[in-house]
C-alpha cells in the first residue's frame, strides 16, 4: 500500500472506532467496604470493546431527612445490618437484564434516558424499591463508560470547555456525628486556602496549616487522632476554640488569616436540633433559632467567617428565612440537608430566599442527571454549589472531575489526610496540570 493510502486507512479506521456507537456488554454489582469500613455498593460496566467503568458509592452519617434512600439489608446477622446485598442484587437482577445490549451515550441528555429508564423501574419518590445506592452506582458508572469510549477525560465529558478549577473546603477539625459526638457540636471546621495562585498550591497550603495545627494541638495536650473526614478530633469546651485554634495554626504556617486562608463551617446543625431549639452540649446552652442566629453574627463579624452550612435545621424553613435576611450578605449560607439535592425543596428554597448556596451530593438524589438539574438551578439562580464527599468514601474520584465539568467553583472533601479524601484533591491536581494555560482557579472569584 501507497504511504498515502496507509495513513489515510489509518485515519478511516481509527474514526470508525471512535464513532462506532458502542453497547453495554455487562454491568456487575458487588458489596465492597467504604473507609468507614461499612459496606457499600460497587458498579461495573463493561462495553463491548471492553472498556471497563467502575463506580464506588459514597454514603453518609449525618444524613437528611429528606434524602433518597439508601437501602441497607437490615439483616442484624451481617455487618449489624447494614449489608447492601439487596441493592446489589437489584442493579445485577434488576437494572442489568434492562441495559444490557443497550447503545451507550454520548452526550447528557443520553446519559438522562438511562437515568430516567432506572427511576421508571423505581417507581418510587425516593428510590424507595431499588434504593438510590444501585441506582447512582449505575449512573455514574455510564457516565464514566460514555466518557472513556467518547476517549475523554471524565470531567471534559460533563463541558467540553470546562476550565475551572474549584477552591477547596477543608474539614481539618472534625466534631458532631463524625466525631462520635466527643468534640464539638459543629460538624466541620474548614481551612479556604483561596489566596493562593492555583489548586496545586491551595493543596500544599492545605497540608502545611494541617501539619501546623498538628503540632499546635500537641503542644497543647490535645489529642491528635482523626475523625471520619481526615480532620482532628479535639476535646475543645466551645464551638469557637476550633476557630482560634486553626487561626493560630494558619499564622504558624506562614499565612495571613483571612487574605490567603479562610474559615468555613458546617455545623450540621438538624444534628443537635431536638424539639425546636439547639442543644449545644459542648457549651452546655439551649439556643432558640433566633439566638442561633445571633451566635453566628457575632462570629462572621468577629471571624469573618466565609460559609455556613446547614446553620440552622432541615425543618427549620422560617429560621433560614431569617438567618438569610440577617446575615446572607455578609457570608455564604449553604443549604446541604435543607435542600438534599433535591429539585422541589431547593424551589421552595429560592422562592423563600432561604439561602445563598446550595451543598451538593450526588448520592442524596440518586442520579447524575437528577443532580445536575438542582446544579443547573442555582447557578441559574445566581446562588453558589459546593460539591461535596461525603462522610462515608471510597477511593472514586468521580465528585473531583464533576466539580470541574460543572463548573462549580466549590468542593469539600475532608482533610488534606486519608486516602479517600486526598485522592480527590490529587484528581482536581492532576486535572489542573492537564489543563495547564487554558485552567483558571477559582480562588477569591469563588467567594463573590
Ligand atoms: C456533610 C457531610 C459531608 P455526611 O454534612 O456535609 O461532610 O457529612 O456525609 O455525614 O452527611
Ligand atoms: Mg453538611
Amino acid at each position: 500500500m501507497q504511504e498515502q493510502q496507509r495513513v489515510y486507512f489509518l485515519w478511516l479506521m481509527s474514526n470508525c472506532i471512535k464513532f462506532k456507537v458502542e453497547k453495554i456488554k455487562s454491568v456487575k454489582a458487588r458489596e465492597i467496604l467504604d473507609s468507614r469500613g461499612n459496606p457499600t455498593v460497587e458498579v461495573e460496566i463493561t462495553l463491548d470493546s471492553g472498556i471497563k467503568a467502575k463506580s464506588d458509592v459514597p454514603s453518609g452519617a449525618s444524613t437528611g431527612t429528606y434524602e433518597a434512600l439508601e437501602l441497607r439489608d437490615n439483616d442484624k446477622k451481617r455487618y449489624k445490618g447494614k449489608g447492601v446485598l439487596n441493592a446489589v442484587a437489584n442493579v445485577n437482577n434488576v437494572i442489568a437484564p434492562k441495559i444490557v445490549g443497550m447503545e451507550i451515550g454520548e452526550n447528557l441528555d443520553e446519559l438522562e434516558k438511562f437515568d430516567e429508564m432506572m427511576l421508571n423501574l423505581d417507581g418510587t419518590e425516593n428510590k424507595t424499591n431499588l434504593g438510590a445506592n444501585a441506582i447512582l452506582g449505575v449512573s455514574i458508572a455510564i457516565a464514566r463508560a460514555s466518557a472513556m469510549s467518547l476517549n475523554l477525560p471524565l470531567y471534559k465529558y460533563f463541558n467540553k470547555n470546562a476550565k475551572i478549577l474549584p477552591v477547596p473546603m477543608m474539614n481539618i477539625l472534625n466534631g458532631g456525628a463524625h466525631a462520635n459526638w466527643q468534640s464539638t457540636d459543629f460538624q466541620e471546621f474548614m481551612l479556604v486556602p483561596y489566596g493562593a495562585k492555583n489548586f496545586a498550591e491551595c493543596l500544599r497550603y492545605g497540608a502545611e496549616i494541617y501539619h501546623e495545627l498538628k503540632i499546635l494541638l500537641k503542644s497543647k495536650n490535645f489529642s491528635t487522632s482523626v475523625g471520619d473526614e481526615g480532620g482532628f478530633v479535639v476535646n475543645v469546651k466551645s464551638n469557637e476554640e476550633p476557630i482560634k485554634l486553626i487561626i493560630n495554626a494558619i499564622e504558624n504556617a506562614g499565612y495571613e488569616y483571612y487574605k490567603d486562608v479562610g474559615i468555613s463551617l458546617d455545623v450540621a446543625a438538624s444534628g443537635f436540633y431536638k424539639d425546636g431549639n439547639y442543644e449545644l452540649k459542648t457549651e452546655n446552652l439551649n439556643f432558640s433559632s433566633d439566638e442561633m442566629i445571633e451566635k453566628y453574627k457575632d462570629l462572621v463579624e468577629k471571624y469573618k467567617i466565609l460559609s455556613i452550612e446547614d446553620g440552622l435545621a432541615e425543618d427549620d424553613w422560617e429560621g433560614w428565612k431569617k438567618m438569610n435576611k440577617e446575615i446572607g450578605e455578609k457570608t455564604i449560607l449553604i443549604g446541604d440537608d435543607l435542600f438534599v439535592t433535591n429539585i422541589k425543596r431547593l424551589e421552595r428554597g429560592i422562592k423563600e430566599k432561604s439561602a445563598n448556596a446550595v451543598l451538593i451530593k450526588l448520592n442524596q438524589i440518586g442520579t447524575v442527571s437528577e443532580t445536575i438539574k438542582a446544579i443547573n438551578l442555582t447557578h441559574k439562580t445566581n446562588w453558589k454549589t459546593v460539591i461535596s464527599h461525603r462522610s462515608g468514601e471510597t477511593t472514586d474520584t468521580f465528585i473531583a472531575d464533576f466539580c470541574v465539568g460543572m463548573n462549580s467553583k466549590l468542593i469539600k472533601t475532608g482533610a488534606p489526610c486519608r486516602s479517600e479524601r486526598v485522592e480527590k484533591y490529587n484528581q482536581l491536581m492532576r486535572i489542573e496540570e492537564e489543563l495547564g494555560n487554558k485552567g483558571k482557579f477559582a480562588g477569591k472569584e469563588a467567594f463573590k
